[in-house]
């Protein structure tokens, strides 16, 4: 059966099995993951898959034995406990050793996500709780400078995260149940930093499934026309990347009318040519006599269409 994300299969004694197929993913295993009395997270939480320390790890939220069972055994006792978050490598199914880490409160049907958003090495699971701080937490237990983030409400929603307002550095995306949305800053490159699980269910598609690219090329900058000695009319631009403005997109299509360019489907396709470079390269195409108008729009490996970028010829 083709699963999309994780399902717990069975809870035997304190052993937790899961399985798991990630469409798109051909590295990632079916795990049987078994955590050692004392430590186990309730199951039922959102797992995630991404790559805190190199190979692909499991995180999900849980509670302590403790917890566990205050809720379904011994009621109203309220033994000493600790929320948690939990990470497993999802190759040898081992925990790591940092982790379990404290968190503040449940997390239930929400997930972490997985970034590079601060100084703490390497990437940072991003964790919100009913208890007002979002945290940062890396492979080793460490949290980043600067983190956590204290939000004043129940952070009910999975962080999200990317680059917002297009000055080449990441930002973290945060709501609250209450309502309040907020936005952080980060020091962290937009390009490099945000590939494993940057929001819920893993992508824009909510697809679930990692490594699943949903990210459109961006829109090529600088499309300009221009009349070349023994060319004629010709458009230049320069690339945008893969995903928005990182990495490089496969292909590019220029379209050329005597009307505005408004939408993909409008005027006359020139060509669909393969892109060579990533982000900022120059390119060029010779337009055809009599266009007063010209476009160009780039597609990803994955089939991703980016927004077309027109120009008016002069
Ligand atoms: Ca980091
Ligand atoms: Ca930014
Ligand atoms: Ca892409």
């Amino acid at each position: 059966m083709r699963v999309r994300g994780l399902l717990v299969a069975g809870l035997v004694g304190f052993t937790v099995t899961v399985g798991a197929s990630y469409p798109g993913a051909n590295d990632a295993p079916t795990l049987r993951i078994t955590s050692p009395l004392g430590r186990t997270g309730l199951p039922g939480t959102i797992r995630i898959v991404a790559r805190l320390d190199g190979q692909l790890d499991v995180i999900k939220g849980g509670i302590t034995l403790a917890g566990l069972v205050n809720v379904g055994v011994a009621v109203g006792q309220n033994l000493p406990y600790n929320h948690v978050i939990q990470a497993w490598n999802a190759q040898t199914g081992q925990e790591l050793p940092a982790f379990p880490q404290a968190v503040e409160d449940y997390q239930l049907l929400s997930s972490p996500a997985v970034a590079d958003v601060s100084d703490a090495p390497g990437n940072e699971i991003l964790v919100g709780t009913g208890l007002y701080l979002l945290r940062d937490i890396n492979a080793q237990g460490v949290e980043g400078p600067g983190w956590p983030k204290f939000t004043g409400g129940w952070n009910f929603a999975v962080p999200a995260i990317g680059d917002v307002d297009g000055d080449g550095k990441l930002e973290v995306a945060g709501l609250t149940r209450e309502g309040y949305g907020f936005l952080w800053d980060t020091d962290r490159p937009a390009c490099g930093t945000n590939d494993e699980w940057w929001t819920s269910r893993h992508d824009e598609f909510g697809s679930g499934a990692y490594g699943t690219d949903s990210r459109p090329p961006g829109t090529a900058t600088g499309v300009t026309g221009s009349r070349v000695s023994g060319v004629g009319m010709e458009l230049s631009w320069k690339a945008p990347g893969g995903d928005w403005m990182c990495g490089s997109a496969k292909r590019y299509r220029v379209l050329a009318s005597s009307k505005p360019i408004v939408h993909p489907t409008d005027g006359t396709v020139l060509g669909t040519f393969d892109a060579s470079g990533g982000v900022g390269t120059g390119a060029s195409q010779k337009l055809p006599a009599g266009a007063r108008y010209a476009a160009v729009l780039y597609q990803d490996a994955a089939g991703n269409w980016g927004h077309l970028a027109s120009a008016k010829l002069p």
